[in-house]
């Protein structure tokens, strides 16, 4: 089934400037930005510019540049949050069984706390 895009989810209406954000980093394909309900001390959110939906869409998808450009952008995110001293924790939450709440890929960046065990059992 071919990937659907909501071009009214919350993250384009971001990317269209119709809602404010707190920037971390912007470049030519990604903004990085905090998440609106933090949890942990440090909990950034990147995201790729372009209309792609999940992790897999954007990988199956994406052009090189923009699959370059997203990944040197999480990377230059925790190197400016300094994430690595203390370790951090990199999810994408995808669909249904992955309780994807906003349908436009994301990666959260968490760290700044003990972050527990990967998986919680519902
Ligand atoms: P999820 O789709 O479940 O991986 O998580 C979506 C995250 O997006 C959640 O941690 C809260 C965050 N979020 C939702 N709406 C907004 C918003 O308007 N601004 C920001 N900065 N974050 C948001």
């Amino acid at each position: 089934m071919p990937y659907s895009y909501d071009d009214q989810n919350i993250f384009a209406k971001i990317l269209r400037g119709e809602i404010p954000n707190d920037t971390v980093l912007e470049t030519e394909h990604s903004l990085a930005f905090r998440d609106i309900r933090p949890q942990a001390p440090v909990h950034v959110l990147v995201i790729p510019k372009g209309p792609y939906v999940t992790y897999d869409h954007f990988a199956q998808e994406a052009s090189d540049a923009e699959i370059v450009d997203f990944n040197r952008a999480v990377g230059t995110v925790c190197k400016m949050e300094g994430v690595e001293a203390g370790g951090f924790r990199l999810i994408s939450n995808a669909g249904e069984a992955g309780v994807q709440e906003v349908p436009h890929l994301h990666v959260h960046i968490l760290a700044g706390r003990p972050l527990g065990r990967m998986l919680a059992r519902a």
